[in-house]
C-alpha cells in the first residue's frame, strides 16, 4: 500500500491533463473534491477497478504562469494567491501596525478566506486541496488522546493500520537533526526550542511531507528555492509532496480515474432509475459559470471539506434534495481550536531573516494547558525579532451549519468570542515564555495593538460527524451510496494538524466500503 513520491516538478506534470465530464455521463464513483479524503477514495476505488469521476471546483494548477511558475511567492501575491478576491486576505495582515494586503485581479486563485459571520476559515482551492496551501505537517495524535479525536474509532486498528498507511502514502519525513542545528534557515525554531524549554515545555520535532533533503539541496545552493524562497500559503512550486504527487498521480496513474477542474457540484439527489443524479457547474477563471451539467453516479462520495461538504449536505436536505438526512447535518463544527500571536523577542536573541517556511516543531502543553504552539516562520526577508506561533488549542466550543433560505446560503453560528477558551489555553505557553525571558507580545501583526488573530481557522473539522450524521464509517443515513469521507467526519478537534487522521479515517472507511458496499 506505500506510496512514495519524490517532490520534483517533472513528478507534478505526472498528473494527466483532465477530460472534463460530459452532461448526460454515467460514472459508477463519482467524488467530490480532490483533497485528502476524496484523494483515498478515488485511489483504493481505482485499485479495486471501479471507474472514479472527481469533480473539483478549483483549478488544476498544472500550468505555469507568465513568470514560469505554476504559484506564486507570499512575499508577491498575484492573481493565483486568493479565490475569487480582489483583495489579499493574508492571515498575518499587518506589519508594525501597518495593514498589508493588496489589490489583485479576481481570479480562481488558489487559497480561498471564506468569511462566515465569526470567523474566516482559510481552504485550498484546487486538484490537491488544502494540500497545495498548507504547511505539510504532517502529525499523528498522541495515542492517549486518541479517544477524544474519534470515540466511536478503534484506536488499535488506527495505530497499527491506517496511521502507518496514511503516514507512508503521503510521504512523511522529519527534518535531519544534525541540519537542523547547522543551518541558518532554522534559526527561528532554534529560538522557539530554547525559549520553551527555558520554560520547562517540551519542543518536539514535527514530520511534514516536504522533501527534507530537496531542502537541503536549496540552502546549498544546488536547487532552485521553493520552502526557501517564501513559497508555502499559495503552492509550493517545488519540494512539498502535495497530493497531485501522492494519491492524486497514483490514482490517476492507474488509468481509471479522471479530474474535472473548475468544476463545482450544487446538487445531489436520487435518480429515477436508482444512483444519483448530480448537478455540476463548469466555472471560468473568473468564477462565471458557463455551463450547467448534469450527469447520474450509483455511489457519490462528499470529500468537498469540512465546510464544503457540509454546506452541501445542509442544503441539500433544507431543499428537498435529500430530506431524509438526519438531524445532525451541519453540527459538530470546531476550529481545531487554532489562535495565531507573536511575541517580540530582545535585540540580542534574532530569529533570523532567513527563514525556511515548513514548520517543523511545535511546543506541546496539551496535557497541562490545553495547547500544542507550531513554532511558525516569518519569511519576509528580514531580522524581526518576532517569535510566530500557530496553536492549537482544546477548544470545546462547536458551531452549527443552517440554510439560510432568504440569502440562500449556508451560515455558520460561529461567534469570535467562542476564541476566548483557545487563548486562555495558548497563554499558558506564551505567559510563562514571556515572564522567564522578559519578553512581550507583538501587538502589530494582526490589527493595531491587537495580541490575538482569534478570527480565523486553517483546520475546520465537523459538520457531518461520523457515528451521528453518518455510521461508523461515513455512510450517510437515509441514503445507501451517499459517503462523507472527509474532514467533516472529525467532531472539530484533532489535537495536532489535522490532515494525517483525515487520511487515515479514509484509509479506514473506503477498505470498509469497498470491502462490503461493492
Ligand atoms: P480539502 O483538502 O479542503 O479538500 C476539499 C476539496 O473540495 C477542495 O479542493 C475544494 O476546492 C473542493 N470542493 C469544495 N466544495 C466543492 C464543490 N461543491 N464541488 C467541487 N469541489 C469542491 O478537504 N493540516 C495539517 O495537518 N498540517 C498542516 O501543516 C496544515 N497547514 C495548513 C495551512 C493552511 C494555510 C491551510 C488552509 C490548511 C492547513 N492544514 C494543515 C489543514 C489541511 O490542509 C486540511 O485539514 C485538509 O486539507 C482537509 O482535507 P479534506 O480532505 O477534508
Amino acid at each position: 500500500m506505500a506510496l512514495t513520491g519524490r517532490a520534483t516538478a517533472a513528478q507534478a506534470a505526472a498528473v494527466p491533463a483532465a477530460g472534463p465530464i460530459a452532461t448526460g455521463a454515467h460514472v459508477p464513483a463519482l467524488v467530490i473534491g480532490t483533497g485528502y479524503g476524496g484523494s483515498v477514495a478515488a485511489l483504493r476505488l481505482a485499485q479495486a477497478g471501479v471507474d472514479v469521476h472527481m469533480i473539483e471546483m478549483g483549478m488544476a494548477w498544472d500550468t505555469p504562469g507568465s513568470d514560469g511558475k505554476i504559484f506564486c511567492s507570499t512575499l508577491n501575491p498575484d492573481q493565483r494567491s486568493y479565490w475569487l478576491r480582489t483583495t489579499t486576505k493574508q492571515p498575518l495582515n499587518y506589519f508594525l501596525g501597518f495593514p498589508i494586503d493588496k489589490s489583485i485581479s479576481r481570479y480562481t486563485g488558489i487559497l480561498d478566506a471564506e468569511e462566515f459571520s465569526g470567523i474566516t476559515v482559510y481552504q485550498g482551492r484546487g486538484v490537491g486541496g488544502g494540500s497545495l496551501v498548507n504547511g505539510g505537517m504532517a502529525v499523528t495524535p498522541k495515542r492517549e488522546n486518541f479517544s477524544t479525536v474519534l470515540p466511536s474509532v478503534n484506536a488499535d486498528e488506527m495505530y497499527n493500520t491506517y496511521y502507518p498507511r496514511a503516514n507512508a502514502g503521503l510521504g512523511v519525513g522529519t527534518i535531519d537533526p544534525a541540519w537542523f542545528e547547522s543551518t541558518a534557515w532554522y534559526q527561528y525554531a532554534r529560538v522557539g526550542r530554547k525559549h520553551a524549554q527555558r520554560s520547562g515545555f517540551p519542543f518536539v520535532f514535527v514530520p511534514d511531507v516536504y522533501d527534507w533533503d530537496y531542502m537541503k539541496q536549496e540552502a546549498a545552493g544546488t536547487a532552485t528555492k521553493s520552502a526557501l524562497a517564501g513559497e508555502i500559503l499559495y503552492g509550493n512550486n517545488y519540494g512539498k509532496k502535495s497530493l497531485q504527487k501522492t494519491y492524486i498521480a497514483q490514482a490517476t496513474a492507474t488509468g481509471k480515474v479522471t479530474i474535472s477542474p473548475l468544476h463545482k457540484v450544487t446538487s445531489v439527489a436520487p435518480a429515477a432509475g436508482g444512483g444519483y443524479t448530480v448537478v455540476i457547474e463548469q466555472i471560468n477563471t473568473n468564477g462565471d459559470t458557463t455551463a450547467t451539467k448534469t450527469v447520474t453516479a450509483d455511489k457519490v462520495f462528499f470529500a468537498a471539506g469540512s465546510v464544503g461538504t457540509s454546506k452541501l449536505l445542509v442544503k441539500l436536505k433544507a431543499t428537498g434534495a435529500l430530506p431524509n438526512l438526519n438531524g445532525e447535518v451541519g453540527k459538530g463544527w470546531g476550529d481545531n481550536g487554532n489562535v495565531m500571536c507573536g511575541r517580540a523577542n530582545h535585540l540580542w536573541d534574532p530569529t533570523g531573516a532567513q527563514q525556511a517556511t515548513i514548520p517543523c516543531g511545535g511546543i506541546d502543553n496539551w496535557t497541562a494547558g490545553g495547547a500544542f504552539a507550531e513554532v511558525a516562520p516569518l519569511p519576509i526577508g528580514f531580522e524581526t525579532f518576532a517569535s510566530f506561533y500557530l496553536s492549537i488549542t482544546n477548544n470545546p466550543n462547536r458551531a452549527q451549519f443552517s440554510w439560510n433560505a432568504a440569502t440562500g446560503k449556508v451560515d455558520l453560528n460561529w461567534q469570535t468570542v467562542w476564541k476566548q477558551p483557545s487563548i486562555t489555553m495558548a497563554k499558558t505557553i506564551f505567559d510563562k515564555i514571556n515572564t522567564t525571558e522578559g519578553t512581550i507580545y507583538r501587538t502589530d501583526l494582526f490589527g493595531v495593538y491587537k495580541i490575538w488573530n482569534d478570527q480565523l481557522t486553517y483546520h475546520p473539522l465537523g459538520g457531518a460527524v461520523l457515528n451521528k450524521a453518518t455510521d461508523n464509517y461515513g455512510r450517510l443515513t437515509g441514503y445507501p451510496g451517499l459517503y462523507v469521507i472527509d474532514g467533516s467526519l472529525i467532531p472539530g478537534n484533532t489535537s495536532v494538524n489535522p490532515f494525517v487522521t483525515i487520511t487515515a479515517l479514509a484509509e479506514r472507511n473506503i477498505e470498509k466500503i469497498i470491502a462490503t458496499d461493492l
